[in-house]
């Protein structure tokens, strides 16, 4: 392995222990790119594109060295020179291509692509200020513009790459390519990120997210998700899906034909897995640069690209599922307007039922267009897969039983575990050896289960992931944690269904406990993490609420001492990898039926947190693997809720009027309590709980309390809760996405 002495010396004239964090940071950036530069693209003739509105990536160092095979190496030199991996780490800024469980799945999906040497690559946009940075001022959300790309383009060497003609003008788009690099493979994939050129990031003040909407060839790829609460924003997005698209086709078309296609044979080349409905007009644009551009009859180009599409949904809630106007697609592209109207009209020759058609009263239902004209529609958990079957795509199940399956999402054990909790991993290989770290089979630490000297490196693992958790709160936030607290841990976008409101009113009623004198015996710290959509008001009220709990608690010398409430500032990719490692509980409390699978929740698992849950997602399947006693369930089940909906029968005021519920709910608008924040918004949350509740918060809320005090005095048979965190360890193989990958490879994508 290279000397990084004497890197440090050619690169700077001086030897490794005299450089900058940030000197070390771009030397080791350096090494990656050549080490990577070095290695050949995957081959194969049937290649696979991921495209998807995001890409959650995290910082890319440590994965990239650790893919290498450099990192142990690398680790060792640095800390002989008295510097640390971690501390250069910080130097690089973590992109911000994605908002969530989807767009992190996206990029948990390019590591296990790549580590299984399948030919895949992933296609985006690359945003300039991505979703947006959270501060905290008065106890609220700020959104300010991310401007990660910084002075100078960390993505250097795009490529001036397609003509995009939209309606109106054409625009130039230019591709930047970030290798992604397998576990121990000598193959590389690429993720492809388009821009436009002549994008003007000075249309973006600096302290707000708010800019021109209409300059369309100026601001198309400024913004993830740009606000979408009035029909310029709308139409930017479908500007944003088009380009993205567009380029995505262009690019698909002319790799085939490189590889030799003659383009009747496309689908023996090319397969498209479209990450929700963002991509979905890659079907349309596909069809129109066959007919077009090679001059392919309709007919023959709708057969061949549906015989190359697969669809996955990622919610079932009726306002991510996209829809929209025809005249807004028509402003954008005509033709596209025009190839989805003939599309539509097949569809409503063959079949009568209304709930199938694709454009229904003038707006198109963009996840029907991806499962008419797609091979494959598949859900991400068995419990979300079975709803989509039986209620929410029922229609289309029967018409196409075979194009429904499952895949269970996952993650990658190369950042959940070996990037981020080096400690694990080396107990991982110390008790079982290291094959773990391809396989991902963890089950032999069951045969450990009682085995005194692995559960206490286990609880040591555990304290030495909180104290670096501990560092980066003080660091980040200037919070002080007790040494021995319980960490308890929500972190995932705010949103009603996702019930972070449920763990506020437990945080209300513990606080009023613990008032009562009833002290529990440590310290419990709630963190929290997340941001809200900026238009979504009572998703910030429900920030407000929590960053308001917390000031009242620390400000409480009854209280403060026994219980804390925080709230991670901006939670990232980055504040993940710190948090869940050190995590004792993990919050999965969903409104069952609505979190299709979840993704934190295999992290925590993995991590030796044990999890609080209803039977939710893959929250369902976890509970099924580790069994009773290593997981709290509560809550009604997936099946009680939707009756509840189907009949309309649930009625919040009905439980709010309960008086142990009514006290909690009431704290929020409480005279002395109001006065610390916004009266607007703890009211507006305080009605909206207490009489619509659409996502049942108060329905589960009683037996929540139940099972969260016993959670807690359960952690305090320290044996007996090593055990259940081995046991959740143990399990946890079955989540990594090199399996989640293989099953869409065998049952989908047929590369090689
Ligand atoms: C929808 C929309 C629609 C409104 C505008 C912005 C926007 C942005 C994203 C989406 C789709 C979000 C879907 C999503 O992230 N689903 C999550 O996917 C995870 C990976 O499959 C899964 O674990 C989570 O349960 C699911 O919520």
């Amino acid at each position: 392995m290279t000397r990084l002495n004497d890197l440090a010396l050619s690169a700077y004239g001086r030897p490794l222990a005299d450089l900058s964090n940030q000197q070390a940071c771009s030397m080791l950036q350096d090494l990656v790119k050549e080490r990577s530069a070095a290695l050949a693209p995957t081959a194969g003739k049937r290649r696979l594109y991921y495209i998807s509105a995001e890409f959650l990536l995290g910082k890319l160092l440590t994965n990239n060295l650790i893919n290498l095979g450099l990192y142990e190496d690398v680790k060792a030199q640095l800390e002989d020179a008295g510097l640390s991996l971690s501390e250069v780490e910080e130097c690089e800024v973590e992109p911000s291509l994605g908002n969530g469980g989807l767009g992190r799945l996206a990029a948990c999906f390019l590591d296990s692509i790549a580590t299984l040497g399948l030919p895949g690559d992933g296609i985006g946009l690359n945003y300039h200020f991505g979703l947006f940075r959270q501060k905290f001022v008065q106890n609220q959300q700020l959104a300010l513009p991310d401007a990660w790309l910084g002075e100078e383009d960390v993505l250097v060497g795009g490529r001036e790459a397609f003509q995009v003609p939209f309606a109106d003008f054409t625009v130039t788009s230019k591709l930047y390519t970030i290798d992604v690099l397998g576990y121990g493979r000598k193959t590389k994939n690429r993720l492809r990120l388009f821009d436009l050129v002549g994008v003007d990031d000075t249309l973006v003040p600096h302290d707000s997210i708010e800019f021109d909407k209409r300059e369309v060839r100026r601001n198309l790829t400024l913004f993830l998700y740009p606000d979408d609460s009035d029909e310029d924003g709308r139409l930017l997005r479908v500007y944003q899906q088009y380009f993205m698209v567009s380029n995505a086709a262009q690019l698909i078309l002319a790799e085939a034909v490189e590889r030799g296609s003659n383009l009747h044979d496309l689908a023996d080349y090319a397969v498209v897995q479209i990450n929700d409905t963002h991509p979905t007009m890659v079907i349309p644009e596909l069809i129109r640069l066959l007919e077009e551009e090679h001059d392919m009859a309709f007919d023959e180009a709708v057969n061949i690209v549906s015989r190359m599409v697969a669809y996955t949904n990622h919610t079932i809630l009726a306002e991510a599922l996209e829809k929209w106007p025809l005249a807004f697609i028509e402003r954008v592209s005509p033709q596209i307007a025009a190839i989805i109207r003939k599309l539509d009209a097949r569809i409503a020759k063959n079949y009568d039922d209304p709930a199938v058609q694709i454009i229904q009263d003038g707006v198109v239902h963009m996840a029907h267009l991806a499962i008419h004209y797609g091979i494959s529609v598949n859900g991400v958990a068995a419990l979300h897969t079975k709803i989509l079957e039986e209620s929410e795509l029922s229609s289309f199940y029967r018409i196409y039983p075979e194009k429904f399956n499952n895949k269970t999402n996952g993650i990658t054990f190369r950042r959940w575990v070996m990037g981020c909790n080096p400690p694990l991993a080396h107990l991982l290989d110390t008790t079982l050896g290291s094959e773990w770290r391809t396989t991902g089979d963890l089950t032999g630490l069951l045969d450990h289960a009682d085995d005194q000297d692995v559960l206490s490196a286990l609880a040591d693992v555990k304290a030495d992931a909180k104290g670096r958790m501990r560092a980066f709160m003080l660091e980040n936030q200037g919070a002080h944690i007790p040494e021995d607290a319980i960490i308890d841990v929500q972190v995932k976008r705010i949103h009603e269904y996702k019930r972070q409101q449920m763990l506020a009113l437990y945080i209300i009623w513990k606080y009023l406990d613990i008032k009562n004198g009833n002290v529990p015996p440590r310290p419990i710290t709630i963190v929290f993490g997340g941001k809200a959509a900026p238009a979504y008001t009572i998703a910030q009220d429900i920030i407000h609420l929590i960053l308001t709990l917390s000031t009242w608690i620390a400000n409480d010398p009854d209280v403060a001492p026994h219980l804390q409430v925080l709230m991670v500032e901006n939670y990232n990719v980055t504040a993940a990898e710190h948090l869940i490692p050190a995590a004792d509980i993990s919050e999965q409390i969903s409104l069952a039926s609505k979190e299709a699978s979840g993704t934190s929740n295999m992290k925590f698992m993995l991590n030796g947190a044990v999890t609080l849950c209803t039977l939710d997602g893959a929250n369902v399947e976890i509970a099924d693997l580790v069994g009773e006693g290593n997981i709290y369930t509560f809550g009604a089940s997936s099946e009680e809720v939707e009756r509840l909906y189907a009949e309309g029968s649930y009625d919040a005021r009905s439980y709010y009027r309960r008086p142990g519920i009514k006290l909690l709910v009431d704290f929020m608008t409480n005279p002395h309590f109001i006065a610390m924040g916004s009266a607007e918004r703890l009211r507006r949350l305080h009605d909206d709980v207490a009489g619509k509740d659409w996502f049942m918060a108060l329905l589960d809320l009683e037996e929540y309390i139940q099972v969260k005090e016993a959670v807690y005095r359960d952690f305090e048979d320290r044996g007996a809760w090593a055990r259940k965190e081995l046991v959740n360890i143990a399990h946890a193989g079955t989540f990594s996405s090199d399996r989640t990958i293989a099953q869409y490879n065998g049952d989908i994508w047929h590369l090689g």
